[in-house]
């Protein structure tokens, strides 16, 4: 990585941020026509790291941000959300329109089956306090567990779906924030089955695929399932497995949504709060036993 240089000679550098997870990328400027190394050393960085970051991206604006999008795969709009206007695949995530708060976490969009492969997010409008991301490793999560829970959830499934119980999950949604979780994200149903263990098409690392879509485990009770779930998303978001990032306008950030989870948090009030989104195309889960995942419902 850090022998990747701009065609001026300067150096990219690659900075870990914490223990298991995250890293800073200094010395790249992100546009549509980053050349082929800069991209090749920026997905690199994302199979190590997970979530990378980058600073004072002021000329990143929706081209340029659909442009790079576009070098690290097919760009993949949301299933339910409505793209920014004007744009081919930008999700505007606005706290004052009632679609920011992503409050609880989450793997990107695992009620369908190839879900994102990587998420391209940028800040456009930051509060002056709070409103920081955290991002987690599933793998790490995996990895902390016991060999006896390992075998135990190699073997299991789960139904994930975007039509899940709101207020339960939300106690201090505003209005905006139900009408839009109606009207626009459930308005179509998708339900998708998914092992709970995946490997990862790039770097085989076995990882657990919970977070806010999860439903239930195939096979299991309502209540065994809750209390199973529990404890193995404990494991995934313990702090040591995670990394926080305290957000400043025009910073970039790009996760590989098949290794983390991520929430955003809700400790601003009703300041500004606007990011947007890319997401690119990912792969169906395969399991230990390699098995794909399935779509169990989805709209005609
Ligand atoms: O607002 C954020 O920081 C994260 C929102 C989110 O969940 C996403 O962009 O996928
Ligand atoms: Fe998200």
């Amino acid at each position: 990585m850090n022998s990747v240089r701009n065609s001026d000679g300067s150096a990219i550098t690659v900075r870990r941020l914490a223990g298991r997870i995250g890293a800073e990328i200094q010395g790249v400027t992100l546009s549509g026509s980053l050349p082929g190394p800069q991209v090749a050393a920026i997905r690199q960085a994302l199979l190590a790291h997970r979530v990378v970051f980058f600073r004072d991206q002021a000329e990143f604006d929706d081209a340029a941000q659909e442009g790079f999008s576009r070098l690290l795969g097919d760009l993949v709009p949301h299933p339910t959300e409505k793209v920014l206007e004007g744009s081919l695949g930008i999700l505007e995530l606005d706290a004052a329109a009632g679609n920011g708060k992503a409050d609880q976490w989450h793997t990107d969009v695992t009620f369908i089956d190839a879900y994102p492969r990587y998420s391209v997010l940028r800040a456009v409008r930051i509060p002056e306090y709070g409103g920081d991301t955290v991002w987690a490793s599933t793998v790490a999560g995996y990895q902390d567990l016991s060999p006896q829970l390992k075998t135990l959830v190699e073997g299991l499934w789960a139904v994930h779906t975007n039509k899940y119980d709101y207020a339960a999950q939300h106690a201090h949604g505003t209005q905006a924030e139900r009408e839009h979780y109606e009207k626009v994200f459930a308005s179509n149903i998708y339900e998708t089955e998914h092992p709970v263990v995946r490997i990862h098409p790039e770097t085989q690392e076995k990882s657990l695929v919970l977070g806010q879509f999860f439903q239930r485990f195939v096979g299991q009770t309502h209540a065994d399932s809750a209390a199973l779930f529990r404890l193995l998303q404990d494991h995934v978001t313990r702090l040591e497995n995670t990394v926080r990032w305290s957000w400043r306008k025009n910073d970039v950030a790009i996760w590989d949504n098949q290794a983390t989870q991520h929430y955003a948090l809700n400790d601003y009030g009703n300041q500004d709060r606007t990011m947007r989104r890319t997401t690119i195309g990912g792969e169906v889960p395969v399991s230990v036993d390699g098995r794909h995942s399935r779509m169990l419902r989805q709209p005609n």
